[in-house]
């Protein structure tokens, strides 16, 4: 059996597949819409969050896991046998879901917890995930796989762009917000993380110049360090999405290139419409 065990958080988007191939264990993140509290992906689907959004003037709000929901699971994990867990987040900037989770490991004795902060989030979170899941196959320890995520932090990037503005910056995720107010929110920037935190990356003022800059951008890293995997990433956009990723799998034959998804807590951030593209280097 393995000794180290890979928790995450929902925003990462894993697909059921590589959940189960790679028996990852995930805390769900809240939404809470109207008076309704949902953990998302277990009783509120992507689907049925933009439905809902569609139908309702309500603004959605979101919340990180409560710390009980970590100490449960590092508990159950540690009575099952394993040595050492690694608990990967997304961006301690963005959430205090990362805090949450090394507050928990202090509460359980007799397993060490390394926490990574992934400082990004969505399926380029997922990336760290499914090496942290290789290397725990392999019988390295938590040690070790922290070690090797940290440089993986060098080959992953992400952009993304919203069709509205004011849902990053109503929810104060957008950083440097004093300055952006007024006619940037009129406009759609390509935005991406820069040390853990959103910020606008350069100024575009259409979805298809946006878009042409970032697979520009991509294509530069391929350049550069090769690129092993690419992911298009959408709110409720599957055919824009569709047609995104068969161009990239022409440009780019040498990558796996496949469609994740912003689901309802990310959603919630940054509107429907959206659409973002992750990428991870050869090396
Ligand atoms: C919480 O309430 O703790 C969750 C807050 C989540 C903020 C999400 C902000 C947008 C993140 C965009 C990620 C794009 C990655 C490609």
């Amino acid at each position: 059996m393995k000794k180290t065990a890979i928790v995450t958080d929902s925003t990462a988007y894993m697909t059921k597949e590589h959940v189960n191939e790679y028996g990852i264990h995930i805390i769900p993140l809240n939404v809470v819409i109207g008076n309704e509290a949902y953990q998302e992906l277990v009783d509120l689907g992507t689907d049925q969050f933009y439905e809902e959004m569609a139908a309702t003037d309500v603004l959605p709000t979101t919340s990180q896991p409560a710390i009980g929901r970590f100490v449960e699971l590092f508990e159950q994990l540690k009575a099952e046998g394993y040595e050492d867990i690694v608990t990967i987040h997304l961006s301690s900037k963005i959430s205090g879901t990362y805090q949450t989770a090394l507050s928990a490991a202090d509460m359980v004795d007799g397993i060490q917890v390394a926490g990574f902060d992934t400082e990004i989030s969505c399926s380029p979170q997922g990336y760290f995930v499914i090496e942290a899941a290789k290397l725990a196959d392999e019988g390295k320890s938590a040690n070790e796989i922290i070690t090797r995520l940290d440089q993986l932090k060098q080959q992953v990037s992400a952009y993304f762009m919203v069709d509205d503005l004011n849902h990053l910056h109503r929810g104060g995720r957008l950083s440097g917000a004093q300055r952006i107010v007024g006619n940037m929110l009129k406009i759609k920037p390509i935005l991406h993380f820069e040390e853990a935190e959103i910020v606008p990356f350069e100024k575009v003022r259409t979805e298809k110049k946006a878009l042409s800059r970032i697979v520009e951008l991509l294509k530069e890293s391929a350049q550069q360090k090769g690129i092993a995997e690419i992911t298009v990433i959408h709110a409720n956009r599957p055919d824009k999405a569709e047609e995104i990723r068969k161009m990239l799998s022409e440009t780019h034959p040498e990558a796996e290139v496949t469609i994740s998804f912003f689901g309802p807590v990310i959603g919630t951030h940054l509107g429907e419409g959206s659409l973002g593209i992750g990428w991870r280097n050869e090396n």
